[in-house]
């Protein structure tokens, strides 16, 4: 027995091809609109209603490639289903910076995740500026289509024509300088808004020490309410929970050397550092601001997050809070291509669940699902609830970290999952749950997702039944769509 590579799986044993996954972020400039072909099954007639998916489009600027998939510039999908047919249209976001670099044809603005302006590191040194690239989620709310990106203020689109709009400062409660995460919940009744939906979001302002910013909107975007809350310390917080009493932060522990950065050496992404062995701060801010409780610091070592699944309370003193946890950040190599990663030598995301006492400030924290999984959804009406499914993308195989090909359902009730799979050409996306009309348990409803074809170099849309994950319709593009992120589904 060799120790040599002992635990690198050969290439021709693996469930997927190298190459053909990597060409899944080929960049995509084209930009049409028309009638999906059905492959296979039959899309639901009573499947009514909108798909928007957000994600980078562009993986180089007219040849000279980005640095990392999430410094890619935005470009919008819209899958619109009606009489059990379906109709995609794809447009780029017209951000600023996009515009202006499509028409330079060169990189102008270094981004987060180290992209660099050509030239080296005296083009790059001292210049702060980032493109608001647009490119990680996509909602519709108040009568706004708008697309997402953390580090800035949203863009408003049309939603007939995915038109860019220009930014959107949410009728002046968003500032010039401030920003808009790319995580935003629906609560579908909420308690403080007499029990109707609200939508809630956050805004990290970094600094020497980070300030928290909550807001929640009603159905018109009408600010409900508005918190700020400093913290000690650097913050890197993509995503949040929220129960109907509380936002919950995760501030995973990592630093940041802003001189390389400002040397123009790295981007700021490559000068964040994570620290595995120390633990995250769990700040649990109540959202009554009448209720007289304050803000709970609590610590756990949960690795890096990135998404929570979900979170609810238990009783008034116990919440849980389900995330997708890393046990080392992936961090950017400089020097390389973000293609050529080597899977098997990353940590997979799994999904943990995390209890909090509030009384006693400890979290225990389990470990519930070690296949690799990303991007968590759930029922809409159990956002902040108790709840029973969870579905995630999925890698092939059950243990170690591979590309998502598969889409799996967790039950916590029964502790089982299911796992639909797609490879070895398929690689998928975020999965998104569509209840049923009507429906009457929690997973009766469809599972869409778009899916990468890595033989055809093309994407198919795919539906799955809910309850069982059968696939019900295959529907082909007419090209293929890189890898994307986040996006949301609107029934009209
Ligand atoms: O203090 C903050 C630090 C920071 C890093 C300030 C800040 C908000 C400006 C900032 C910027 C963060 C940004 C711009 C984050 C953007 C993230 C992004 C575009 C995507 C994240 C995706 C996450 C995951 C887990 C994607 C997984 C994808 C796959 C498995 C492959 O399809
Ligand atoms: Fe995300």
């Amino acid at each position: 027995m060799t120790s040599l590579a002992s635990n690198a799986t050969p290439e021709q044993e693996k469930p997927y091809s190298k190459k053909q996954w990597q060409r899944g972020y080929d960049s995509q400039r084209r930009e049409e609109s028309y009638e999906l072909e059905l492959i296979s099954g039959a899309v639901p007639k009573a499947l009514q209603g909108t798909l928007f998916r957000n994600g980078p489009g562009l993986l180089d600027i007219n040849g000279i490639p980005v640095q990392h998939p999430f410094d890619g510039d935005g470009m919008i999908c819209k899958f619109s289903f009606q009489e059990g047919k379906v109709h995609f249209q794809n447009r780029f976001v017209r951000t600023q910076g996009f515009i202006e670099e499509q028409e330079a044809g060169t990189i102008l603005y270094r981004n987060v995740f180290g992209t660099q302006k050509p030239g080296g590191w005296l083009q790059n040194a001292f210049d702060f500026k980032q493109k608001n690239i647009a490119n990680t989620n996509v909602i519709y709310w108040g009568n706004k289509l708008l697309a997402l990106w953390e580090g800035g203020l949203p863009h408003r689109l049309d939603p007939k024509t995915l038109e860019t709009l220009g930014i959107d400062k949410l009728h002046g409660i968003l500032g010039e300088k401030d920003a808009f995460a790319a995580h935003p919940w629906i609560e579908p009744q909420s308690a403080l808004n007499n029990n109707q939906p609200c939508l809630i979001n956050f805004y990290i302002e970094p600094g020497l020490s980070t300030t928290i910013h909550t807001y929640d909107f009603d159905a018109n975007f009408n600010l409900l309410r508005k918190q700020s809350h400093n913290v000690p310390g650097f913050a890197f917080i993509h995503d949040f929970a929220i129960t109907p009493n509380y936002y919950i932060f995760f501030q995973n522990p990592v630093k940041f050397n802003p001189i390389p950065f400002a040397l123009g050496l790295r981007g700021a992404g490559e000068c964040i550092k994570f620290h595995p062995e120390e633990n995250s701060q769990v700040w649990v801010i109540p959202r009554n601001t009448n209720s007289g409780e304050s803000v709970k610091k609590l610590e756990v070592n949960a690795g890096f997050i990135f998404h929570h699944g979900n979170a609810f309370e238990i009783n008034n003193q116990q919440l849980c809070v389900d995330s997708i946890c890393y046990a080392d950040f992936p961090e950017v190599d400089p020097d390389s291509d973000f293609r050529d990663v080597d899977f098997e030598a990353l940590h997979p995301g799994q999904l943990w669940r995390f209890t909090l006492n509030l009384e006693t400030q400890v979290v225990d924290k389990e470990l519930v699902e070690p296949r690799c999984c990303e991007f968590p959804a759930v029922h809409p009406n159990k956002v902040g609830q108790p709840y029973r499914y969870l579905f995630m993308a999925t890698a092939h195989q059950s243990i170690g970290n591979a590309p998502l090909q598969g889409i799996l359902k967790y039950d916590w009730q029964t502790q089982e999952h299911l796992v639909w799979s797609n490879a070895p050409h398929g690689f998928v996306s975020e999965p998104t749950f569509v209840p049923k009309p009507d429906s009457q348990t929690e997973d009766e409803g469809w599972v869409l997702t778009l899916v990468y074809n890595g033989k055809k170099h093309c994407s198919e849309f795919v539906i799955l039944e809910g309850k069982t994950l059968e696939e019900i319709a295959r529907l082909g593009l007419k090209y293929h769509i890189p890898y994307g992120l986040h996006g949301s589904w609107i029934s009209q």
